[in-house]
């Protein structure tokens, strides 16, 4: 059955691209875009858009109601940067939207749930390289925190409910449509809009912070795919790993270097280089690869390619 879909927080980095893209898949009316404002204007004009906070119940499920929604994708949360300034915010925002989207689900208002994880559930005691679906898991960051605990109520949802929620393990997204809020791997979107405008950057992370990251089209492929996947395929109800591309802010600026050979980079570490050194450097993403196929689309180089044509640069 074609799904009615409700996002909520569809006017953040990811909500956005994916708002557009389900919309071309599914239809634009069966697509619901929601956020607590209309900070994606274009967005907002462009389908059915509704306003509305992720920690009101009440409002989500008046949502559900009116529009007859089949699964949600709550994309609204608080990102790492910000969750350190703001830690009962970040808490509120991004555990009590989770418990209330899966208790819609428990009580079959809805069917389907996609929540977003992240590779900030691994902690500085983790295995830093290829870093395995199951480890040692001390995310030592509030949004890390959240994420981990998130994840495990996702499972436990579907253990004693049978809830049917997917969710990934997004490692650092990058995108030319919206501009980031509050992330930690922000440099490497900030990076090439300041090569084009200033032809230099002054990076908050060390030059030799290798971390993990995707191009955002690989990340909206990756979460199609696993919410299109046949539920019996699925055997992780936790988050599944994911891995695009690893690579420092070092290697980031030489790829830039070659379409604009004159930019500059300089390093400024700030309080976001110690939540990135609590981070692993690679993924081992093989049972997303085993059990729905996964496999990554851009590397390095291609990334810098896309970003610098689709921010209109020409060399
Ligand atoms: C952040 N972009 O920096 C997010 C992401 C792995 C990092 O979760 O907080």
């Amino acid at each position: 059955m074609t799904p009615k879909i409700l996002i909520i927080g569809a006017c953040g980095q990811i909500g956005s691209e994916l708002t557009l893209t389900l919309r071309d898949i599914y239809g634009t009316s069966r697509v619901i875009a929601s956020d607590i404002r209309k900070s994606n204007p274009e967005l907002a004009a462009s389908g059915p858009f509704e306003i509305l906070d992720a920690t009101d119940k009440e409002q989500i499920g008046s949502c559900i109601d009116k529009h007859g929604i089949t699964d949600v994708y709550l994309m609204a949360a608080m990102l790492s940067a910000t969750a350190e300034k703001y830690p009962d915010k970040a808490w509120d925002l991004n555990m009590n939207s989770l418990f209330h989207v899966l208790d819609f689900a428990r009580d079959k208002k809805i069917k389907k749930v996609f929540w977003p994880s992240s590779i900030a559930v691994f902690g500085p005691g983790t295995p830093k390289e290829q870093t395995p679906q199951q480890t040692i898991m001390e995310p030592s960051t509030v949004y890390g925190i959240s994420k981990l605990a998130g994840e495990r109520w996702c499972e436990y949802y579907y253990k004693n409910y049978g809830v049917d929620v997917r969710s990934i393990r997004y490692p650092g997204l990058i995108s030319w449509k919206t501009s980031p809020g509050g992330g930690t791997t922000d440099y490497a979107i900030d990076i090439y809009h300041q090569a084009i405008e200033k032809g230099s950057y002054e990076c908050f992370l060390d030059e030799n912070t290798t971390l993990p990251m995707m191009y955002m089209d690989d990340a909206i492929r990756a979460t199609i795919s696993l919410m299109q996947a046949e539920s019996n395929s699925i055997k992780i109800r936790s988050s599944y790993n994911l891995s695009g591309v690893s690579f420092n802010p070092g290697e980031l600026a030489k790829t830039i270097q070659k379409h604009i050979p004159g930019f500059s980079i300089s390093y400024k570490p700030d309080f976001r280089q110690k939540i990135a050194d609590s981070w692993p450097g690679s993924i081992d993403d093989s049972p997303a690869r085993t059990q729905w196929g996964w496999k990554a689309g851009f590397d390095l180089e291609a990334i810098t390619e896309e970003m610098l044509s689709n921010l209109n640069f020409s060399s």
